[in-house]
């Protein structure tokens, strides 16, 4: 910060205030977490600077002595710590590192299956906004409309029906465990490729306390910077025999130059997420989603599929008097920060957002358990259900100053 502030002190000024903002607010965004001060200084370090393309060895400029050996660390630490057979550590994102499988495996127009953005699903699973929608054919499943989870006959009816190429198992939110097995006995039914998208999961998975995709999958994905708690960037995981074309679809196909100082700390995180203070915390984050829950569904929230399995909580309040949009602004003031979400009801109304996500990682790496977790609840519905007395909202951000105070953000200092 020393150089930034000399050079320009008005953005080193927002770096302070983004700091602050980070250690006074409460972080409930499912895709976001607290990274270890060891993720940021790689972030930020000369790695940044070298071009690449191309893999280890095989590189289009010269100069890369040290970034092959990066590189070579991400990806024998990364196949280890996911039990994979091989790994591109390259994806600048999660939707590169999927448009980066399709374009693998698949021509332009074939058939793909994935879950509905509304029930689930995620942009780069066809929704119509994506460039994936314009290069595939997509087809959507959707959750049971009374169990609000994925219905596996009907995926198998529709996979029937469709043919398509390639099913997509995974979601961007939905809080319940997705059975792979079946996924793949589906996909191997009507001889399709199947692609686990993990963005959500990574770092339960790696800690092994939810069920791994990987031995199930043709191909896994994911980002490094939600539960995983790395920096920014995607990876894609696939079996041996797919290897050469998923690198041929990542470079030179979807992208060009990588970024070595995300590869670094996709490194970093893979030795990392081995450490019993990542388990510790990807523990507590399942427990503590749980709880938060129960706790909401004892306030008589509608929780989506009446519970959670993973990191997730989505609430649906059409049953309330408050819309997704006016839940996220009024939290906001009272410094609870999450986003505001589709949930299955909102298909047949255009532009209609009637949840929001909770996501558990980021309090959880603060180190907050079961009686934190209640009273953040507490504190949300406060604010929720009087989001026009100022007064309120006002208690409740004093409430949220305490809750952060005896919670500093600790950067992986401690877990
Ligand atoms: N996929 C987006 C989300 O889940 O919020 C960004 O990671």
């Amino acid at each position: 910060m020393l150089y930034l502030a000399n050079d320009d002190p008005e953005l080193a000024k927002l770096v302070i205030n983004e700091e602050s903002r980070l250690e006074t607010t409460l972080n409930l965004i499912a895709a976001e977490n607290h990274s270890p001060q060891s993720i940021l200084e790689i972030m930020g370090s000369v790695f940044n600077t070298k071009t690449i393309e191309g893999y280890p060895g095989k590189r289009f400029h010269s100069g890369c002595i040290h970034v092959d050996k990066v590189e070579n660390l991400a990806i024998t630490r990364g196949k280890s710590l996911f039990g994979a057979e091989y790994i591109n550590v390259q994806p600048h994102s999660g939707t590169s590192a999927n448009l980066a499988v399709y374009f693998s495996v698949l021509k332009t127009g074939d058939r793909v299956l994935s879950m509905s953005l509304p029930h689930g699903g995620h942009l780069s699973h066809g929704h119509k906004a994506s460039i994936t929608s314009k290069c595939f054919d997509f087809s959507h499943y959707k959750v049971n409309s009374e169990t609000e989870m994925i219905d596996y006959d009907r995926v198998r009816e529709m996979a029937l029906s469709v043919k398509p190429r390639m099913i997509v198992a995974g979601a961007s939110s939905y809080p319940r465990l997705i059975d792979y097995e079946k996924m793949s006995q589906i996909a191997g039914e009507v001889s399709a490729f199947l692609l686990a998208d993990m963005a959500h999961l990574a770092g339960l998975v790696a800690a092994k306390v939810i069920p791994s995709p990987v031995p199930h999958c043709d191909f896994v994905t994911f980002t490094c910077y939600k539960t995983m708690m790395g920096g920014r960037g995607g990876v894609i995981l696939c079996k041996e025999t797919f290897g050469k074309k998923i690198d041929k679809a990542v470079f030179p196909g979807c992208q060009g130059t990588s970024a070595v100082n995300l590869i670094a700390a996709k490194a970093l995180i893979f030795k990392l997420a081995r450490e019993e203070k990542f388990v510790s915390i990807q523990k507590k984050t399942i427990q503590n989603a749980r709880i938060m829950a129960e706790a909401l569904m004892e306030k008589d929230y509608h929780i989506i599929s009446g519970g959670t399995d993973n990191h997730q909580v989505l609430i649906d309040l059409t049953s309330r008097s408050i819309s997704g949009k006016s839940a996220e602004d009024c939290l906001e003031s009272a410094g609870i920060i999450l986003n505001r979400n589709v949930v299955p009801k909102d298909e047949t109304t255009l532009g209609k957002v009637s949840g929001i996500r909770l996501g558990s990682g980021a309090v959880s790496a603060r180190g907050m358990g079961e009686p934190q977790i209640r009273k953040i609840v507490e504190l949300m519905d406060m604010a929720m259900m009087n989001p026009a007395k100022k007064a309120v909202v006002k208690e409740v951000r004093n409430r949220v100053l305490k809750l952060c105070r005896e919670f500093p953000v600790n950067r992986f200092a401690e877990a």
